[in-house]
């Protein structure tokens, strides 16, 4: 009798969750009719022969051998394929940047925190711009506190500096209940998620003559991070060489670009960033490059979508991307529901980050299967989880990162 009660109460709760589940992925993959259509792999079994470009193998043939060589010559030459043909490049137009605590308050969080609010003011021809840097501090550090900088996607009562509203997408008070400081930004404050032709945001005030390479809105947020970081590294009561850059999806994709360019980030974490991000393209499981410029067309340089099904075209692959972090802390997150972001591929491309790690002297390895739900595993540097459900940034993730910086940045590696 019991078990038939739970059965009517569970079954509609899971038809419902599929059918939310099913909605999205529906509305992610449904095609225009003048566009191919191409089935979304969820199959595991189809995921054919895919051979990665080798992380350790320069485009002249030489192989990497030593940490020196690789900063001076594989790390340059990757960095500059992702900017060429993914990410885009930043323009050079000349701009200015005003830094301006706007208000501080002693006592936020119950006393437990001092809130900052800062305004990075950018200003080139003729325009202006805003990025509001929302920042609370432990009181009762007595010494400079290492920082987690979110790269909010979200709207922005998801990062209530009031604190009347309150998310797990950025808990907080329960990172601040745990020694560090803990900051975030509006994406949109940098440039709107929408294909505006450029127009709008931070492309409005630094574009001059756009190219196939020039930034796509991804490599825009990533900027704005580093103004963010620019004021970040000068705030006495926070340790300049110990803040990590946080991001969920296009907000991971924006942070594993942004620790990848900006080596002031002390770590990187990134949650869900799938396609484009932290899961292998050449895998073509969930979300594929063809998928992504098609929902997306302004996220990626214009360069990119000349791998439209022809992943294996494209001279890099997202391991490398993950490898540009080395040698600092990196944590790779996805949830078991996500297929869409394709958590193994994500595994996978962590894994093959690991050869870079090691040039630095770490004896890092990690198993060939990914770990169970909630298990998160670890290797020196690298971590990576699934949580269980959807894609989503909750504070059981935040719980996981936190244990691994225990670890890895409060000790300072
Ligand atoms: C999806 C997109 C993903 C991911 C996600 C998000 O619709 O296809 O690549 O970035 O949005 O940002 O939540």
């Amino acid at each position: 009798m019991k078990r038939i009660f739970l059965v009517l109460l569970i079954l509609p709760l899971q038809i419902f969750a599929q059918k939310e589940i099913n909605k999205q992925d529906s509305i992610k993959t449904a095609n225009p009719p003048t566009e191919k259509i191409v089935e979304i792999n969820y199959d595991e079994s189809k995921v054919s022969g895919y051979i990665l470009p080798d992380l350790l193998t320069c485009t002249d043939g030489q192989k990497i051998l030593t940490k020196k060589q690789w900063i001076s010559k594989r790390r340059t030459e990757l960095l500059e394929l992702f900017t060429t043909q993914v990410y885009g490049r930043v323009p050079e137009t000349s701009y200015e940047k005003s830094i301006k605590i706007v208000q501080t308050d002693p006592n936020a969080m119950d006393g437990r925190a001092t809130l900052k609010l800062v305004d990075i003011t950018i200003t080139a021809q003729q325009k202006s711009l805003t990025i509001r840097l929302g920042l609370f501090i432990p009181n009762k550090a007595t010494k400079p506190v290492p920082a987690f900088l979110l790269i909010c996607n979200r709207a922005p009562k998801n990062i209530d500096f009031t604190r009347k509203e309150k998310s797990e997408f950025w808990p907080a008070e329960e990172v601040i209940a745990r020694g560090y400081a803990v900051a975030a930004f509006d994406n949109a404050d940098v440039d709107p998620d929408k294909d505006d032709g450029f127009i709008n945001g931070i492309h409005g005030l630094l574009d001059t003559k756009r190219t196939p390479e020039s930034w796509g809105t991804i490599a825009a947020w990533a900027w704005g991070a580093s103004r963010c970081l620019d004021y970040l590294v000068t705030d006495k009561q926070i340790a300049p060489d110990k803040i990590a850059v946080v991001g969920h999806s296009r907000g991971a994709k924006t942070a594993l670009w942004a620790g990848a360019l900006d080596q002031r980030f002390a770590m990187v974490i990134c949650n869900e960033a799938g396609c484009g991000g932290s899961s292998l393209s050449r895998r073509k499981y969930g979300e594929t490059i063809f998928e992504i410029n098609r929902g997306f067309p302004h996220w990626f340089c214009a360069n990119y979508k000349s791998y439209n099904h022809k992943e294996d075209a494209l001279p890099v692959d997202q391991h490398e991307l993950l490898a540009l972090i080395a040698p600092r802390p990196l944590y790779v997150a996805s949830a078991e529901r996500d297929r869409w972001g394709d958590p193994f591929g994500q595994y996978l491309a962590l894994r093959e980050s690991i050869p870079a790690y090691n040039l630095f002297g770490s004896k890092c390895d990690l198993p060939p299967s990914s770990p169970p739900v909630n298990s998160p595993v670890s290797c020196e540097n690298l971590a990576y989880h699934v949580r269980d459900g959807v894609h989503n940034l909750l504070l059981k993730d935040w719980d996981y990162f936190m244990d691994f910086a225990d670890k890895t940045l409060k000790q300072k590696f």
